[in-house]
């Protein structure tokens, strides 16, 4: 796809010198962007490239944009759709805001909604407003890039539209109708639900090779790559996702995995990345369900306390059962970055129109943030001398450590500002991009979870 938008963008420089121009010709405008706190524009990329190359204005407010900064774009562009993209459930938020936003100033703009933290029952939900209206302009969920050509099709003509928002609405009373007839939702049982749960007994806790923060000196990336997730590189950001496995097989042998070797090393030739690192170990002890994290100088005196939600049914876990009620523990932090230079190259490229380059590194450097928060992991692990090789990497954000601000708690911990050259927007979200930290237990039964209720069905 985005090798024929750059055939696309070439041919038609090269026909435009023949061709009278009609710049305002467009088939709609609409206003694009990734919401308030979140970073993850993946997937807004590819709908701006889809629907620019089928001949739409779209106005990338690009990430971590504020509701009214899509509002006043819209007023002032006359915009025909705002589309809003979410990935994480807690940004998933700001879509019903920017709904009841635009209800509340009058607008008749219809919202189109995607990301992987969203779904049908969500977009529906979210056209219905405050008192109980539905949104008059309709919100239209798309599961990718092409359904929301298909939404800017039938919006951009009014009989069209009309028909389209008219489905919408009815297909969300269906919905409320067929919620109502269910009944209540089932009551959780917050005796069982506030219980912690049975935890074996406590394991002897590991000795730290040091306490407080530490900053990695120099990390060689020939020891980073060979971590990256395969899988998730080429099926998530280089794109084999949704295409058939005899296909995914060739396209691997044949395109990906050669691609890969040779960017690694025009990677480390140009030295595209750079690899910063801090990671920490501290005392800590379970209070009140709570984690209190003290300083390593002083361990009388709490630096701050993280407090997780536990599970309503299943084991019901909380992070915080990882840890010993009874005497002072160990907790660790880590954070990493890929460095700045990464989102640099990949914006100059797609100035230049060299999308699939700018998209392989660009998928290239999260798939390495991300191999460097396993090889900093592994290095911890060795260090702490956990021998069960068990323990666990909790990113908040994640199902069962959802909340954003935590971030703000490890780089205070890590000192990450100073020791990294990373820091927080006021969404709690890491600058530069290609970075990720996190809490790490090590606790042999530490596992991952999903918590009912945080994630929208
Ligand atoms: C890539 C990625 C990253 C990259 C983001 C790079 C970027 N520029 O986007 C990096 C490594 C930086 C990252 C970081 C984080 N991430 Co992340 N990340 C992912 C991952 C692996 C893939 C997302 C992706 O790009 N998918 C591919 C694209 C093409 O799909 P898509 O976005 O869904 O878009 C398609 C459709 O949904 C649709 N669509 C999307 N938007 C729109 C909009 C419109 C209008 C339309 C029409 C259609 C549409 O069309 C698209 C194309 O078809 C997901 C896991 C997953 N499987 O989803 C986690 C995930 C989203 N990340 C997660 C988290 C928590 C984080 C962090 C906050 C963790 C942390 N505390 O460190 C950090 C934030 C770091 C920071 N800088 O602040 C969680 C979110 C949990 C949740 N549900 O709330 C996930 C789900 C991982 C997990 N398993 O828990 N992440």
């Amino acid at each position: 796809m985005l090798q024929s938008a750059e055939v696309m963008k070439k041919s038609v420089a090269y026909l435009e010198k023949f061709m009278d121009r009609n710049d305002t010709y467009t088939k709609g405008t609409i206003v694009l962007g990734t919401v308030y706190g979140d970073v993850h524009d993946i997937g807004k990329n590819l709908v701006k490239t889809i629907l620019t190359n089928n001949g739409y204005t779209v106005h990338d407010l690009g990430k971590q944009v504020p509701v009214q900064n899509f509002i006043a774009k819209a007023k002032e562009t006359n915009a025909d759709a705002i589309g809003l993209s979410a990935l994480l459930v807690s940004t998933s938020k700001q879509m019903p805001y920017c709904v009841q936003e635009l209800d509340k100033h009058g607008l008749k703009i219809p919202v189109i909604i995607g990301g992987a933290a969203i779904n049908g029952r969500f977009g529906k939900k979210a056209c219905v407003l405050e008192d109980g209206r539905f949104y008059g302009s309709g919100v239209f969920y798309c599961t990718d890039a092409f359904t929301g050509l298909d939404a800017m099709n039938d919006l951009v003509i009014p009989a069209k539209r009309a028909e389209r928002i008219e489905r919408n609405h009815k297909e969300v009373r269906t919905l409320l109708d067929l919620e109502a007839g269910r009944g209540p939702a089932p009551e959780v049982n917050t005796a069982a639900s506030s219980a912690p749960r049975a935890v074996n007994p406590a394991p002897p806790i590991p000795v730290p090779p040091f306490c407080g923060n530490q900053t990695v000196a120099s990390i060689d990336l020939r020891e980073v790559f060979p971590l990256i997730d395969k899988k998730s590189l080429f099926r998530l950001s280089w794109g084999g996702h949704g295409k058939s496995a005899k296909d995914v097989v060739n396209i691997i042998k044949e395109e990906f995995e050669p691609l890969l070797l040779k960017m690694e090393a025009e990677a480390l030739q140009e030295k595209w990345f750079q690899p910063r690192a801090v990671y920490g170990f501290f005392p800590c002890q379970v209070r009140d369900s709570q984690l209190v994290v003290f300083d390593p100088e002083d361990p009388k005196k709490e630096r701050c306390r993280f407090d997780w939600p536990r599970q309503p049914d299943a084991e019901r876990l909380c992070l915080v059962d990882y840890w010993d009620p009874d005497r002072l523990d160990v907790v660790g932090f880590q954070c990493v970055t890929v460095g700045a230079k990464a989102t640099e190259l990949c914006d100059a490229l797609n100035a230049k129109g060299e999308y699939s380059k700018s998209y392989y590194l660009h998928g290239l450097a999260v798939e390495t943030a991300e191999a460097m928060a396993e090889w900093l992991h592994r290095r911890f692990k060795a260090e702490f001398g956990m021998q069960h090789g068990g323990g666990k990497r909790y990113s908040p954000g994640y199902p069962a450590c959802p909340d954003l601000a935590d971030n703000a708690k490890i780089f205070d911990l890590l000192d990450a500002e100073k020791a990294i050259a990373c820091s927080l927007t006021s969404a709690f979200q890491i600058v530069p991009e290609q970075s990720t930290c996190a809490i790490v237990a090590h606790h042999p039964e530490a596992k991952y979870y999903n918590i009912k209720g945080l994630v929208l069905k």
